[in-house]
């Protein structure tokens, strides 16, 4: 569903302001918006999901492992699909807290995609370079959100995320290497606009969530600071916006209806986007790379 069909439609979470914003500026930020409740839950399964990583000993598609991870020390980069790791993270995102908050920027009938916990131990190494999201699960008009939830808050220290404001505006960047390897990262030569100015740095309180369209350039730098930094990002779209290649993080939930009606007609903007590796191949991560500022 494209932003003037969305905005045909009362909000339910957002006010008219904040619903611009998002769609001018590509980004909205709520501080503390999700319930203490809600957060004690998350970081209790968060805290199991932590202690079933002790028995990892080398990155997989579920659990990306920290540098200095060990049995005694499990330390976290993400964990792929939390939905599908523990029932705790699906009751979240088919939460009202969630699903009318997306339906406010995709429209009333809303569509699940995908999920990311990125733990970001305390003085980790990895960082997320510089890009866009879309072109790693391209869908037939540019409706995907994430919502990210900072679930134990986000200071300076902690490697926030940094936004590009207003980018979704502009082009889509490649997201392959000089060698042809996606690595999800924008080349240093495409990047030559991306001033101070532009870029802001989200950081707040526990609880505090952050809108980002799919199209938006962002990218965080490594966590500085002892303690780990939680951001839960599941993904969301309009019912009638479709993914039409595979997903690189798979999950029985992609496409479930979280919200309202499944879509009668698909939408469609066609604004190109640069074709994904065929992931139904395999997916080669981006860590696999050897790249300094992996994001996928
Ligand atoms: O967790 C972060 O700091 C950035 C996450 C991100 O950009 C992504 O997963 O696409």
């Amino acid at each position: 569903m494209k932003p003037q069909d969305v905005l045909a439609h009362r909000a339910t979470v957002l006010s008219d302001e904040q619903r611009c914003a998002f769609f001018d500026q590509g980004f909205l930020v709520l501080p503390d918006y999700v319930p203490q409740a809600w957060l004690h839950r998350l970081r209790a399964a968060m805290a199991e999901l932590l202690d079933r990583s002790r028995a990892v000993t080398q990155s997989d598609s579920i659990y990306v492992l920290e540098e200095g991870h060990s049995r005694n020390t499990p330390r976290l980069h993400r964990v792929s699909s939390p939905q599908d790791q523990h029932a705790v993270f699906w009751e979240f995102f088919t939460d009202p807290v969630m699903t009318d908050l997306a339906a406010d920027v995709v429209g009333p009938d809303v569509k699940f995609h995908h999920a990311k916990l990125n733990v970001k131990s305390g003085k980790g190494s990895q960082g997320f370079g510089w890009h866009q999201d879309i072109p790693a699960w391209p869908h037939t008009d540019f409706s995907p959100v994430t919502i990210g939830v900072y679930i134990d808050g986000c200071t300076d220290q902690q490697g926030p995320l940094t936004v590009a404001e207003g980018s979704h505006a502009g082009p889509l960047f490649s997201m392959y290497d000089d060698s042809g390897n996606f690595v999800v990262k924008i080349r240093d030569k495409d990047l030559r606009w991306l001033t101070d100015d532009k870029v802001r740095t989200i950081t707040g309180g526990p609880g505090t969530t952050l809108l980002l369209n799919c199209r938006v350039v962002h990218g965080s730098s490594p966590n500085r600071a002892s303690a780990a930094r939680p951001l839960l990002l599941p993904v969301y779209s309009s019912a009638d916006s479709f993914a039409y290649t595979p997903s690189p993080i798979p999950s029985p939930h992609q496409g479930d209806i979280v919200r309202g009606q499944p879509a009668r007609f698909a939408s469609f903007d066609t604004r190109p986007v640069e074709m994904p590796p065929d992931w139904r191949f395999g997916y080669k991560p981006v860590w696999a790379h050897k790249k300094p500022t992996p994001a996928y």
